[in-house]
């Protein structure tokens, strides 16, 4: 069996549609139903979690017997399993269509294996049609549905000499504008950034992504962890979504609640013992430490205990990059005990 150009250019327009569909809890996946003949007949997207699936929103436009004999092309596999919504194979089977055209497996266990029940059913399916593309638009869903938790970046600015601030607890600004409008960058492209209490209420920072003076389309939820009271005029407050609280230690209960919530990446800013807790706890999937140039002794260090009593434990982590940034230097790295990685 081949795919066919009309098939073809329909998957990129399912990549189109499913782009339009928000990240979250549930993967942005897109559908074109077509013609026996290669016309579109409906096109479909998901709109989020508790919603109908692809397939459904694009079948739900047809009327009656119009699916008949159709081909369903689909971003994602369809699913297999009733969850907030039916299976998606059931109602492909259902409506009469001939052959489907997939780009990824679906990698749920459950959710998964709605081929073979397509085949089952009698209908033709093709998987792999523009796996890679269809891959890069939810790579951060497929990866936090790997790990079952969110992609974790642990940030954190330093003195040449490993230290995070200077004896007074100051710390604005270590590094230069270069590094800072690089993590400013990094904080957009993430779903939440994280702090402990103590930066809380040390620094009063704003937890947005700027570029500049001006905010970022993207906002990262702001999330703050530990048992203090944040003043009730702590900037963070004033940040367009509303900070998630955490008051606990268990940092993989705070990911596990963040996962439902559907983030699918995170990025921890400190400070020292929040990073060491995460890195200590095995939930630090990417390292970026910022290097700058100045010298601060003292013992407010950039991490605090990570868990390593002797040097045969010390943490291996491995650089994949060291980016000049202005006169400072970023180390982005990987631990190399951690799955997390990709
Ligand atoms: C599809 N088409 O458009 C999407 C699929 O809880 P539910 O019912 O919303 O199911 C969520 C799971 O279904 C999700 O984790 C993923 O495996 C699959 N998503 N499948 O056939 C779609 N969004
Ligand atoms: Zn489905």
């Amino acid at each position: 069996m081949t795919v066919h150009e009309a098939e073809r250019r329909a998957m990129s327009r399912a990549l189109e549609l499913a782009a339009r569909g928000p990240r979250g809890a549930n993967p942005q996946v897109g559908a074109v139903i077509l013609s026996p003949s290669g016309e579109i007949l409906a096109e479909g997207w998901h709109h989020g979690a508790g919603t109908a699936h692809a397939e459904v929103d694009a079948l739900s436009k047809l009327p009656g017997d119009a699916a008949r004999g159709a081909t369903a092309v689909v971003t994602l596999e369809p699913c297999n399993h009733t969850g907030r919504t039916g299976p998606c194979a059931l109602a492909l089977i259902d409506a009469g269509i001939a052959r489907v055209i997939y780009a990824l497996d679906d990698p749920g266990d459950v959710s998964g294996g709605g081929a073979e029940r397509l085949r089952g059913a009698g209908v033709e399916v093709e998987a792999g049609e523009q796996a890679d593309d269809a891959r890069s638009l939810i790579s951060d869903w497929l990866t936090a549905q790997r790990l079952g938790r969110p992609h974790i970046t642990v940030k954190w600015a330093q003195s040449l000499d490993g230290r995070a601030a200077a004896a007074d607890g100051t710390s604005q600004w270590i590094t230069g504008p270069f590094a800072r409008a690089d993590v400013h960058r990094r904080r957009a492209a993430a779903d939440a950034i994280i702090v402990g209490t103590g930066t809380m209420l040390a620094d009063d920072p704003a937890l947005t992504a700027r570029d500049g003076d001006s905010p970022y389309d993207h906002q990262p939820v702001p999330v703050v962890i530990g048992s203090r009271e944040t003043p009730a005029d702590a900037a963070v407050r004033r940040h367009p979504h509303d900070v998630l609280f955490y008051e606990t230690r268990d940092l993989h209960a705070v990911v596990a609640d963040l996962h439902e919530r559907g983030i699918q990446s995170a990025f921890v800013e400190g400070g020292p013992t929040l990073a060491s807790a995460f890195i200590s706890a095995g939930l630090a999937d990417r390292v970026l430490a910022y290097v700058a140039p100045v010298l601060l002794g003292g013992d407010r260090l950039a991490l605090t205990d990570v868990g390593v009593p002797t040097i045969s434990a010390a943490r291996r982590i491995v650089i994949d990059e060291w980016v000049p940034l202005g006169t400072d230097m970023l180390a982005i790295a990987r631990l190399e005990d951690n799955e997390g990685v990709r």
